[in-house]
């Protein structure tokens, strides 16, 4: 059974020159890429899209950081995509929570900064493929 997932490398992540590097570990994990796109994110879509997070004491500097640059935004699928992905990019926090060998192990340092979103649910994953890719 396949699944869909939409990842973002944040403005971090583009900014750093690690788009091929997320690219290629989605692709040697065996997922495919079905859509994929660099993006200027505006504040409508990005409180949209966190908003989940509303009211949390980070809720405002995460808007500016995701608003701040381009971000390439794809939609991913495969068995268990949504989870597979979460392993990929390792937990949350870059130091306290991500594996060595994740994305966010190797290369992230601090939490806003942490290169990569995954939909947390195929639930979510559904709301968010419809706000970033709303003709998909
Ligand atoms: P995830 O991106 O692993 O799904 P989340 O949904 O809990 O994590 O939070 C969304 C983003 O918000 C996260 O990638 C980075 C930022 N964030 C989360 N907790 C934070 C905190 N305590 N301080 C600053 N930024 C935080
Ligand atoms: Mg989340």
């Amino acid at each position: 059974m396949s699944e869909r997932t939409l990842v973002l490398v944040k403005p971090d992540g583009v900014e750093r020159g690690l788009v091929g590097e997320v690219i290629s570990r989605i692709e040697r994990k065996g997922l495919k890429l079905v859509a994929l796109e660099l993006k200027k994110v505006d504040r409508q879509l990005a409180e949209q899209h966190y908003a989940e997070h509303d009211g949390k004491p980070f809720f405002e500097s995460l808007l500016e950081f995701i608003t701040s640059g381009p971000v390439v935004a794809a939609v991913v699928e495969g068995p268990r995509a949504v989870s597979a992905f979460r392993q990929i990019a390792g937990g949350t926090d870059p130091v306290d929570k991500a594996a060595p060998g994740s994305i966010r192990g190797d290369y992230g340092l601090e939490v806003q900064y942490n290169l990569v979103h995954g939909s947390d649910s195929a639930e979510s994953a559904e709301r968010e493929i419809k706000l970033w890719f709303p003709e998909f």
